[in-house]
């Protein structure tokens, strides 16, 4: 996605800098890692990384003073032109750090911050990303002030569409003030929606996952939504819905949405909240995992914390662990939090027969049985169960409609008022 970026901007080398709170080193490594790929979705190549174990980050510069040395060797050694530091920076440590080095010092917010913005494309999307880089600057105008003028170009000043940063801080208040109205009117319309699909009766599943898992890929293989799928971080970020007919012709909404990752921005989760609410409003979760990714356990571990950070629960949840086609032989990987997994391919659809089974039954598990005579005034309730149930048996008799069939829990009530 070249055209994303200023290819008139030179590229960023970056000093990659983490803490090891705990003893997992491995951890502190894959999340090293997994900010060296957000960097390269952002366009900046990494030089270096540096790991410091540490009881507790340190509160005036994020890493000690002796590590702060080595950091600066190693600035000039590699001819790095800036440092991303794996958590967010408060904004003492942000300047201090800057004083220190005497580089451009970003954290993994600002980074995921950049990716979000040139990704957005609809509106909602524009105001979601704009709300969230405000809050964050906001709070850091004041030891902002020499990162920004440094920046000049690349991470950290990227907006959504065209739009420069803002430095000043009235006139951002006042930006805030009116990104949340029409952020509010775009809510509500949401919920409008909502209600029109649940009275629609159509069952509704959301893919959830962490970033790069292949959500888009299977929607795409399923009903050709013609979704970008690639291989960077955060490929998607406003949901698309799809209705998937399944093979015994029952139909059930599919939506796609934002990844999660690790150390998710808690202003992204703010700003994202209608969005990533897609989930909350589903009947079931579609939880996709990359299961060659060596750090699948604690990525599906984030997911979970995620869903319950955004009270999503009590909900039946379908994990697929996909990617198989990159393993020698099937995973035998469980999910305990899961009512049903299947091994799938979403790139070469193995697996998918088996999932689309799952979901028929799922359907089937939500619709409750009924047997009772309709008075004639009342086919309409009949007309219903037609169209979103299943009419087992019909018969006319003196007294009324015999009927026998399975209704989604939904309108269960409707006609059996
Ligand atoms: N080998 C293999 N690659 C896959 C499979 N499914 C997806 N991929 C690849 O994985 C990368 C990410 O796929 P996406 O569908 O964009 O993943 P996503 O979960 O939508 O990611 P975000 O939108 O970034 O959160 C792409 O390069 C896909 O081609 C699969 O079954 N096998
Ligand atoms: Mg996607």
């Amino acid at each position: 996605m070249a055209q994303m970026y200023d290819t008139d901007e030179e590229q960023e080398r970056v000093l990659l800098i983490g803490v090891q709170l705990d003893n997992n080193e491995e951890a502190a490594m894959r999340s090293l890692d997994e900010l060296k790929e957000l960097a390269r979705t952002a366009g900046a190549q990494t030089v270096g990384k540096v790991i410091q174990p540490r009881e507790s980050f340190h509160p005036a510069t994020y890493i000690g003073k002796g590590k702060l040395e080595e950091v600066k060797d190693l600035l000039i050694k590699t001819d790095a032109t800036g440092i991303i530091c794996d958590d967010e920076l408060t904004p003492a440590q942000l300047r201090n750090l800057e004083d220190a080095l005497d580089t451009k010092v970003m954290d993994r917010t600002m980074v995921i911050l950049d990716i979000f913005a040139t990704r957005a494309t609809t509106s909602e999307g524009k105001l979601q990303v704009e709300m969230a880089q405000l809050k964050y600057r906001m709070t850091r105008l004041s030891g902002l002030g020499t990162t920004l003028s440094r920046l000049g170009g690349g991470i950290g000043t990227r907006g959504p569409g065209e739009k420069k940063i803002e430095t000043d801080r009235r006139i951002i208040r006042d930006r805030v003030t009116r990104l949340n109205h029409e952020l509010k009117e775009l809510s509500s319309h949401r919920d409008v929606t909502r209600q029109q699909r649940s009275q629609n009766s159509t069952m509704v599943a959301a893919i959830v996952g962490y970033t790069n898992a292949g959500k888009s890929t299977l929607l795409n293989h399923l009903t050709n939504a013609g979704i970008l799928a690639e291989d960077k971080l955060f490929a998607t970020l406003d949901p698309t819905t799809r209705l998937l007919k399944l093979a015994n012709g029952e139909k059930i909404l599919l939506t796609d949405t934002v990844g999660f990752i690790r150390k998710l921005p808690h202003n992204l989760i703010e700003a994202f909240k209608s969005t990533l609410e897609e989930a909350k409003y589903a009947d079931i979760i579609i939880h996709v995992v990359d299961c060659s990714n060596p750090d699948m356990d604690y990525q599906m571990q984030t997911v979970y914390e995620t869903l319950d950070q955004l009270g999503v629960s009590g909900k039946t949840i379908v994990t697929l662990f996909n990617k198989c086609d990159k393993l020698p032989e099937p995973p035998s990987a469980k999910d305990l939090k899961a009512q049903y997994c299947v091994n799938i391919s979403a790139a070469r659809g193995d697996g998918l027969e088996q999932f689309d089974k799952v979901l028929q039954e799922i359907i089937q598990e939500n619709r409750i049985y009924i047997e009772r005579c309709f008075p004639y005034k009342d086919a309409g309730k009949i007309q219903l169960i037609r169209e979103y149930g299943q009419l087992q048996k019909e018969e006319y008799t003196e007294d009324g409609i015999l009927v026998e069939a399975y209704v989604p829990k939904n309108i269960y009530d409707k006609v059996t008022s």
